[in-house]
């Protein structure tokens, strides 16, 4: 079957191309079975991006911060404006980030090693914090996991050399809810990668911590880029998590993992979509680069760098900007 689909999302050229998609299958990796580290270092080199299933987050857990969630979302605006407008913690609507990156989406979102936000004006503050926390503790915990599982199948000795960048107290960790609004039918006779353009709920760019943990409703709208122009929708689902690596990820790792390039088309005439991220940062001190155990005599990709400094310099650019060249060593 033909399909019209766009090339070259990411930059260059926009026209649309009549041509068959590559059959890419999402990775699935389930964490109960023995065989997890080696898919996710196989997941992690192929596309920086995989699901995982039986993660053993408790579905309450799941479903309390959902339910307080779609709550904090259908509240009046000046109310969700009263928690503090994103800067760049906070409730944020349509701008995203400081340099006029615009979705269709809001959000909420906030520190994980303090809880900075402010829910006074809510009507049950307590009851959405506490869900929040809970929520936050299971991703803490399955990012640990993860990680290590992940240093495993890279045969390093140090079994938490990525894990306890997340254990530590100065982590600098963050969460988000997004919500992207039932967005009706665009009925004009645009191309596919007009509409696609009309629609963008979180334009592309790649993450700048470790890993990134997220869940959605069953709401579609998540795309991955897999090269040559290609974005691959994600089919949502309800019951697991996606994983995306990171770019601090892709230096820690010379460059073996690849952090994906992703984005949110907002298609969903009827459905809203609703999803919470968890954003593995490692402490602002920490120095971002290749870890000694994978080199091996081998030079270093990158130059070296802090979190903060890297943090720092992602906070003035677009969002879609490959925020890693210029500490790529030439
Ligand atoms: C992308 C990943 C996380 O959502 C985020 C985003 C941040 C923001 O929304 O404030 C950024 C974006 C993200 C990367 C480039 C800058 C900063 C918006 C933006 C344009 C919270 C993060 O850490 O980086």
């Amino acid at each position: 079957m033909q399909y019209s689909y766009v090339r070259n999302c990411s930059g260059s050229n926009n026209r649309a191309a009549t041509f068959s998609p590559p059959v890419v299958t999402i990775p699935i990796v389930d964490l109960s079975k023995p065989d997890a580290q080696t898919l996710i270092v196989k997941a992690c080199e192929d596309f920086g991006f995989f699901k995982v299933i039986n993660h053993g987050v408790p579905t309450d857990a799941i479903s309390k911060l959902e339910e307080e969630a779609t709550k904090f979302f259908s509240l009046p605006q000046s109310d969700k404006e009263n928690v503090g407008l994103a800067k760049p913690f906070g409730y944020g609507s349509k701008c995203i980030g400081y340099s006029g990156d615009v979705g269709l989406i809001e959000y909420l979102l906030v520190k994980t090693n303090s809880q900075h936000t402010n829910t006074h004006t809510l009507d049950k503050p307590e009851q959405f914090r506490c869900a929040l926390n809970e929520y936050i503790e299971a991703m803490r915990k399955m990012a640990c996991e993860i990680l290590e599982l992940m240093a495993e199948g890279l045969n390093i000795e140090e079994r938490n050399v990525l894990s306890k960048l997340v254990m530590d107290e100065q982590s600098d960790s963050c969460f988000r809810l997004n919500h992207y609004p039932a967005c009706p039918e665009i009925t004009t006779m645009a191309s596919d990668n007009e509409k696609n353009t009309n629609k963008v709920g979180f334009g592309e760019h790649t993450d700048p911590q470790i890993i990134s943990l997220l869940r959605s409703n069953n709401t579609a709208g998540l795309q991955i880029y897999v090269g040559d122009g290609n974005w691959i929708p994600v089919p949502p689902d309800h019951s697991s998590f996606f994983v995306n690596v990171g770019d601090a990820l892709q230096v820690m790792t010379n460059g073996r993992f690849k952090s994906v390039r992703h984005r949110v088309i907002v298609d969903n005439a009827n459905n809203p979509r609703l999803s919470m991220i968890y954003f593995v940062g490692p402490p602002l001190s920490e120095k971002i680069a290749p870890l000694p155990s994978l080199m091996l005599g081998k030079e270093s990709l990158y130059k070296e760098f802090t979190w903060f400094e890297y943090k720092n310099s992602t906070y003035h650019t677009k969002l879609a900007v490959n925020r890693l060249i210029p500490y790529e060593r030439i």
